[in-house]
């Protein structure tokens, strides 16, 4: 019987040399592992050996076995690396001389914009202050005049952390901060991503940019505040913007006011991404709440300040003619490839 397993052995050893792809391997495993095959038909004897030779049997066809399956293997990865190298060698090399299929990286919108606000508030004495992401309440809103319960809160609905933190609605949260690092007198700009959880629409992003901007001196004043914004826009645009400021309510100003721009998508005769009014809220701005200065530590006998509140994303989309603002977010590289600089 040990010959006849030998010689199993052997024939299987010549086969498997000769076998070179997938489903030759798999021919011989079923011819000689499947139900009816060679080393399967030897288990199948087991019963006719004689009791003293059945251990001894039973050891030699099980070795078979596990050498008949293990070579199976061996061979199969080993087909398997030299299809791999086979196909790097001819047909998957790189020749990194070749020219780009691809077109050049290019600096998203907002960033383009961003940095066109940055340099002309640096030209005007601003420093450029980075901010966190995810901030307390106190930051917030309790530092601007915003307590638990106020209903300004209602229109800034956000995203909390278990603990208590959330991501920030606003990038004037960083004013109180800002006021207490620098003291008075102070002009800074700083940019951020703000989160809220907004019905999303054309001039709508649950995740958008702003870039707050705050001023503080003696004797600042509603004319500083106009000349600045004028300044900042006529300078992005590079042309007469038309624009209009009417009140608007925010607890940490007072007055504070709401920069409109006439839609540049539409001229400002009305479009979805104006919500059919012609005017798109852009900045809205005011002369800082004595309270929310003195939460900074600032002495309000002698200073008096303005801040205001770029919608980035927005201006963004007015200076490009990005007619929905979710474009900005949505990785089409299609739409954000126009802006190579
Ligand atoms: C504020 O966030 C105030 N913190 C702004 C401010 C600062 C007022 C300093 C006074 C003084 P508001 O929620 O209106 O205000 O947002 C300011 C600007 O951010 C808007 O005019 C708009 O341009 C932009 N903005 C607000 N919400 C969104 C949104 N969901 N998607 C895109 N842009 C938005």
């Amino acid at each position: 019987m040990s010959i006849t397993m030998e010689e199993l052995r052997k024939q299987f050893h010549e086969q498997l040399q000769q076998a070179n792809a997938a489903d030759a391997f798999e021919e011989l495993r079923v011819r000689y592992l499947g139900k009816k095959g060679e080393v399967t038909g030897l288990l199948k004897q087991m019963g006719a050996i004689a009791p003293e030779m059945r251990k001894d049997y039973g050891a030699k066809v099980n070795a078979l076995k596990e050498e008949v399956e293990s070579s199976i293997k061996k061979r199969i990865e080993e087909a398997h690396a030299k299809e791999l190298e086979m196909k790097i060698a001819a047909t998957e090399r790189y020749d990194l001389s070749l020219p780009s299929t691809l077109s050049e990286g290019s600096y998203h919108p907002i960033t383009l914009v961003q940095r066109e606000v940055e340099q002309i508030f640096a030209s005007m004495g601003f420093t450029i202050e980075d901010y966190d992401e995810i901030v307390d309440d106190y930051h917030c809103f309790e530092a601007l005049n915003i307590p638990k319960h106020h209903p300004a809160r209602d229109m800034q609905d956000t995203y909390y952390l278990s603990n208590g933190q959330l991501l920030k609605t606003h990038t004037s949260a960083a004013q109180n901060a800002i006021m207490k690092k620098y003291g008075a007198p102070l002009r800074a700009i700083f940019p951020g991503r703000c989160f809220r959880n907004e019905s999303t629409d054309a001039c709508h992003e649950n995740t958008f940019f702003q870039m707050e901007g705050i001023m503080i001196d003696e004797n600042i004043s509603i004319s500083n505040l106009i000349y600045f914004m004028k300044t900042m826009l006529s300078e992005v645009f590079q042309r007469d913007v038309k624009v209009r400021l009417r009140p608007g309510f925010f607890p940490f100003v007072e007055p504070g006011f709401e920069l409109d721009i006439s839609c540049a998508i539409c001229g400002g005769k009305g479009c979805p991404s104006c919500k059919n009014s012609g005017w798109l809220e852009l900045c809205p701005c005011g002369m800082i709440h004595p309270n929310v200065l003195k939460a900074g530590g600032i002495d309000t006998d002698k200073y008096t300040g303005f801040a205001f509140g770029l919608g980035l994303t927005r201006l963004a989309m007015m200076k490009y003619g990005i007619k929905d603002i979710r474009d900005l977010n949505s990785g089409n590289l299609k739409s954000l490839d126009q802006f190579v600089k």
